[in-house]
């Protein structure tokens, strides 16, 4: 069995592993902040992940939101880079619309990326070279927009803020209309499928869009920070993903013309 394989199976154990235990009384806790939220199901589920993969492949590496792998820094061989829940919030309050999320690394190089939407029961995933599926399903190719024609993704709540404020609200201002999901993972999979050209946010940790990008770069998606430059799975970034064209006309047209307040941003994400 390949370790793309023997991903698939292991997401969607996972995944019918959480169905089973939501049915039960969730037990909350918060973490950095009253609205930082984490489930026994966000711990049970990454540690099954975690044991599964070291049983079978005991030379791999874990990053995982909830407490695996956080001292990893460029190790050689392959890296799994997983969040058991993406979208916390909307487990808690919705019950539905998160993810469990993995994204897995051979000598730095992206292989293959995860993205399961449990409740909806559609696992999107991509080896490198090989296309990216819904299920059975191949994805086609994303189209080109230009951002006066698109639908992007933002969380309202950076619009609130003073200078992230300043920098995104002429960005929704010029879109076609904007939307917010409350998972990065499953909102870089709507870029995938086409639901929206663009998902747009100033932090994120590698957990959250590493299966993501794998996925959107298999149906010629782009992801980089804000500055354009590369994503790297072991620190938390600013994250652009869309579909080429936008992806350059928001960096040409907006990111580049705002770098004192993204270098800022940048000072920030280092500092935490
Ligand atoms: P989580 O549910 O795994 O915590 C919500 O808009 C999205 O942002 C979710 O994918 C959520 O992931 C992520 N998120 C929430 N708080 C975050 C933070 N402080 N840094 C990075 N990502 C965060
Ligand atoms: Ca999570």
């Amino acid at each position: 069995m390949t370790v793309y394989e023997f991903a698939k199976g292991l997401i969607l154990e996972a995944g019918n592993n959480v169905k089973k235990i939501m049915k039960e009384d969730i037990e909350i806790e918060t973490k950095s902040n009253p609205n930082d939220l984490v489930t026994n199901v966000d711990k049970a589920t990454e540690n099954y992940i975690f044991e599964n993969i070291l049983k079978t492949y005991p030379n791999h590496h874990v990053i995982g939101e909830e407490g695996h792998g956080h001292d990893l820094n460029n190790v050689t061989g392959v890296v799994w880079v997983v969040d058991p829940i993406d979208g916390t919030l909307n487990f808690v309050h919705q019950k539905e619309n998160f993810a469990i999320s993995i994204g897995i690394y051979n000598d730095g190089q992206p292989y293959a990326g995860f993205v399961y939407d449990v409740m909806n029961d559609a696992l999107y995933h991509a080896k490198v070279g090989e296309g990216a599926f819904e299920n059975e399903n191949r994805l086609p190719e994303i189209k080109s927009t230009t951002l006066s024609t698109s639908i992007i993704g933002i969380n309202p709540n950076w619009l609130t803020k003073p200078r992230l404020g300043e920098l995104f609200k002429p960005i929704v201002e010029e879109s076609r209309s904007a939307r917010a999901y409350g998972s990065a993972a499953l909102e870089i999979i709507h870029v995938a499928t086409g639901k929206l050209a663009g998902y747009i946010t100033p932090r994120l940790q590698p957990w959250d869009f590493a299966g993501g990008h794998i996925i959107l770069n298999e149906v010629g998606g782009k992801g980089t920070d804000l500055m354009g430059d590369a994503l790297s799975i072991y620190e938390p970034s600013s994250i652009v993903m869309a579909n080429k064209q936008l992806h350059a006309e928001l960096i040409e047209q907006h990111f580049q013309k705002n770098n004192e307040i993204i270098g800022l941003l940048q000072q920030r994400l280092k500092n935490k």
